[in-house]
């Protein structure tokens, strides 16, 4: 009974400008950088654990974006894993047409693009049958070809590359030892036989938008026909970190820039991309200027992106007795606010708040 050691991995979106993030033009020329050094990590990842098979499942790059230069330097360090393999299910940002570089490019001899539905890769030096099975969901009677070809030969190793939205319904119908899948960013087992994890995302080794937080990495293991074990490797050189900061309290710009300093050390500051939603019950005088907050900031965070979601604490008793435009709207509101509950109540709460500043601005003083 034959085994195979794979690296599977998907989802990397070389050359994504990072839009998802919000990058700005500087940060975004480096992360695209990055994103390569990471397609190197993963490939050094191969050597090192000496797989047999590095399977790509989808999102290798980005085809609006990508580079002839980037294609060039993942297809010298795919060349440099020879005599390891490497196949290549293309994706939604990637798909194989006439004129993409999975087409035209000249692909080393150890590199397999699968294109179209259930094309089938025979392996003979190690007992191995791939299939890239293409972009789900497919008409069903794909998913019955390839099942009934799955069929055909059972001593030997089945696995499948798959990009897209599959259900572990259709998955186990197609009885493959292991299916490959990309296409959803988070790593996730979908299909179990028992322990074993027989279709799984290996999820993106790098964060690309905020939802992708944590350590990112790729599925090391072992397929055989009993034997089935992974690791997710951690390859990603930075993390999406998204925090909430309760400003309650703070009265001036640099108490906001104190706080914001305080949320991880300057190591972490430094080497992840923030999100950071402002929020809390905040002096009326304290204007929060994002752009200018940013700015001082530079340096101490590799990337950061502010959100104002922080309440203006006026003083609404005491306005409400002065005899004034603002005075005589704050009464009204606060009297319905006592009749209120639930959302209702919110509401006026932020109609109280955006009409003080509408007064602010000009109206009513
Ligand atoms: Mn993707």
């Amino acid at each position: 009974v034959p085994e195979v050691r794979i690296l599977h991995t998907a989802d990397i979106h070389l050359d994504s400008p990072g839009s998802a993030l919000g990058l700005d033009a500087v940060r975004a020329r480096a992360r695209r950088d990055e994103l390569r050094q990471t397609l190197a990590r993963i490939v050094e990842l191969a050597r090192q654990r000496q797989v047999q098979l590095l399977l790509i499942a989808g999102d290798l790059w980005e085809d609006r974006y990508v580079t002839r230069e980037t294609v060039a330097s993942a297809a010298e360090l795919f060349a440099s894993l020879t005599p390891a393999r490497v196949l290549i299910q293309p994706g939604k940002a990637d798909p194989v047409t006439d004129t993409s570089y999975y087409t035209v490019y000249p692909w080393p001899a150890n590199v397999h693009i699968f294109r179209g539905n259930w094309e089938r890769l025979d392996l003979e030096e190690w007992g191995v049958t791939v299939w890239g099975a293409g972009e789900w969901p497919q008409p069903e009677t794909d998913a019955k070809e390839g099942r009934g070809r799955r069929g055909e030969e059972n001593d030997r190793l089945q696995i499948a590359l798959l990009h897209g939205k599959a259900q572990a319904a259709d998955l186990a119908k197609l009885g493959f030892d292991y299916v490959a899948l990309g296409g959803q960013h988070q790593p996730t087992v979908v299909l179990h036989q028992g322990t074993r994890p027989v279709a799984q995302y290996a999820g993106s080794p790098e964060p690309h938008d905020w939802s992708e937080t944590g350590a990112r990495g790729v599925l090391v293991g072992t397929i055989g026909k009993r034997t089935l074990k992974f690791q997710l490797e951690t390859v990603s050189q930075r993390q999406a970190v998204v925090r909430h900061l309760d400003l309650t309290g703070a009265g001036s710009v640099d108490d906001v820039i104190e706080a914001l300093l305080e949320v991880d050390s300057p190591l972490e500051r430094r080497k992840n991309l923030w999100r950071i939603t402002l929020g809390g019950l905040i002096s009326p005088s304290l204007a929060l200027d994002l752009p200018l907050l940013a700015d001082r900031l530079a340096g101490e965070f590799f990337f950061l992106k502010l959100a104002d979601q922080t309440i203006p604490d006026y003083e609404f008793e005491r306005i409400s007795l002065e005899k004034t435009a603002r005075g005589h709207f704050v009464r009204h509101l606060l009297a319905m606010q006592k009749k209120a509950s639930g959302a209702v109540e919110e509401r006026i709460r932020r109609a109280l708040t955006l009409g003080m500043r509408a007064f602010e601005r000009g109206a009513g003083r």
